[in-house]
């Protein structure tokens, strides 16, 4: 027999697809996604450069591996290509740093090899190694990671590299690059918002990070194939849910459903339950006139505390590659940068500044010459304002540059442009500085707040904001779909155990 409550899920990204997922596997019957877009997949999205494919979020599988839900989906859809499936690939533990075949270029326009870049590499992973520690130890020295890993690494780099200034001051450079690339990693703009005590926090799987062949969206494909047909309502922007009995809507009749979704476009859906999904960025955005009544508070003083900030793509190919056959990722130093910083001082001028690199698209048999640019920050944010010709103008003028090769000219560009996103307002979260674990559960906590029986869970929360360890992914944010699908079917059938609790 089917179970009968009205679930309004807002959303369909991974999350509201895993949450449906599981609810329609468990016989409930009135599951309604409502979706702003016209598509499935949210920050999942495969895109084009010319006849490439290429993804416009989401990258990798991070730590594919048994644990890891997205990866077993993945195997069972036979979406992988063998070698990421093999048991070698699955064991490789490199703590969510893929060992990349790096290049490296200067500003001063010439190429630098490993003995000159790799002692900067190695301390600075030894630093960002450090700072995941404080979360066991506690009593961090500085309040952000950007703080602390600038102090250790001028303070190492005079231990180490002492005797050589040109050799020391071009090791700090390249650790500007790193941090640049770090922000890349967080989402944010500067690592000096990071916060030092819960960045350990987030939990690496193990495994070697692994693409999908023929896209990202091919998995949110499957996923939706086995969903009831029509489950979803596209271009539904929603306005506003009214929880707690408040709607007063004279024109949509008598409900007995606490609480009534209502969206732009004057349309209704009445619910028992309803699981946001929504970003962070969006929450931030809007949760004032999101929520009727208001949130609570303290879910209020969390979204406001965590961070939620842009990391964006710009793809670019090109007729001959200028990096090495091996190379796997290009470094770009500014060897004129004095101090450490990863910040830009004149974003309009100087943008460009803060793109790290570029990761080679492999294998070049699929993909052709195609480099993925990573850029985070305000220095992101405004190149999302510029034209596509624009950034193609300042990236080629960038690239000639570094190579010294004043005729290297990418054939075509896409980029990114998450933080104008409506519906995203950025890329992912982070821990900001002054957080803990507890602004997570906080974010995640039902509504109404306790466990009143009567009301209880009229509005559960989902997303990659909500996932205490693997926040900022995929399979973090599948797993908390899976969470709050859970949440309602055990409270449904308390004594029939449900399947394994996903937290
Ligand atoms: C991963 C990766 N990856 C790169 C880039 C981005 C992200 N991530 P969704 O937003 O998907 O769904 C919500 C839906 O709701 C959406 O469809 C909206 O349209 C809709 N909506 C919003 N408002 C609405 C309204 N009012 N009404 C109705 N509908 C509404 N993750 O595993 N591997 O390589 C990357 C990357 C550029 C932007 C990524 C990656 C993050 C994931 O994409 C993201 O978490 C999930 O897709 C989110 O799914 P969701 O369902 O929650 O929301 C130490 C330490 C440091 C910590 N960080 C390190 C980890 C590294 C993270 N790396 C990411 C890197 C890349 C490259």
């Amino acid at each position: 027999t089917g179970l009968d409550p009205q679930i309004v899920i807002i959303g369909c990204g991974i999350s509201g697809i895993g949450a449906a997922q599981k609810l329609t596997q468990h016989g409930f019957r009135n599951v309604r996604i409502l979706e702003a877009t016209d598509r499935s997949g949210g920050r999942i999205k495969t895109g084009q450069l010319g006849t490439n494919i290429v993804e416009i979020g989401a990258n990798w599988i991070h730590g594919p591996c048994k644990e890891n839900p997205v990866f077993r989906l993945a195997c069972q859809y036979q979406l992988l290509d063998n070698e990421a499936m093999s048991e070698e690939n699955q064991s490789v533990d490199c703590g969510g740093h893929p060992p990349f075949v790096p290049n490296w270029f200067c500003s001063s326009g010439r190429k630098v090899g490993p003995e000159l870049m790799l002692p900067a590499m190695s301390m600075y992973a030894s630093v960002l190694e450090k700072s995941q520690e404080f979360q066991h130890i506690g009593g961090e020295p500085v309040p952000s990671v950007g703080e602390f890993i600038k102090s250790e690494a001028s303070r190492l780099a005079q231990e180490e590299w002492r005797d050589d200034q040109v050799v020391r001051e071009l090791r700090l450079a390249m650790v500007n690059t790193l941090l640049k690339a770090e922000c890349c990693v967080s989402g944010t703009h500067t690592m000096d918002d990071v916060g030092l005590g819960a960045f350990g926090m987030y939990k690496t799987l193990p495994g070697l990070d692994c693409t999908f062949p023929q896209g990202y969206d091919g998995l949110i494909e499957h996923m939706m194939k086995e969903l009831p047909k029509d489950i979803v309502s596209y271009n539904k922007p929603v306005k506003c849910i009214h929880w707690n009995g408040s709607y007063d809507g004279s024109s949509a009749g008598k409900t007995t459903c606490p609480v009534v979704v209502e969206c732009e476009d004057g349309e209704t859906f009445p619910a028992d339950h309803v699981i946001i999904t929504i970003s962070l960025g969006y929450l931030k955005k809007h949760h004032q006139t999101l929520l009727s009544p208001p949130l609570p508070l303290h879910k209020v003083h969390s979204i406001q505390r965590m961070g939620f900030g842009t990391n964006n793509k710009i793809f670019l190919e090109f007729e001959q590659p200028f990096w090495e056959e091996d190379c796997e990722a290009i470094f770009l130093v500014w060897d004129d940068e004095v101090g450490l910083t990863d910040v830009v001082a004149d974003v309009k001028t100087s943008w460009a500044r803060k793109l790290f690199g570029f990761t080679v698209l492999k294998p070049a048999e699929r993909y052709g010459h195609v480099l993925c640019g990573w850029i985070a920050g305000h220095e992101s944010e405004y190149m999302e304002t510029l034209s596509e010709l624009e950034v193609l103008h300042t990236v080629t003028q960038l690239i000639r540059k570094f190579t010294g090769n004043p005729t290297i000219a990418p054939r075509k560009l896409v980029r990114s442009q998450w933080h104008s996103h409506p519906y995203a307002c950025g890329s992912y979260t982070y821990i900001a500085k002054g957080c803990s674990g507890c602004d997570i559960s906080n974010l995640a906590e039902p509504l109404p707040p306790g466990d009143s029986q009567t009301k209880a869970m009229q509005v559960l929360f989902a997303g990659e904001a909500t996932h205490s360890s693997f926040f900022s992914t995929v399979h973090g944010a599948l797993l908390t779909g899976w969470r709050e699908a859970d949440r309602l079917i055990s409270s449904y059938a308390p004594t029939i155990p449900g399947p394994a609790s996903s937290k």
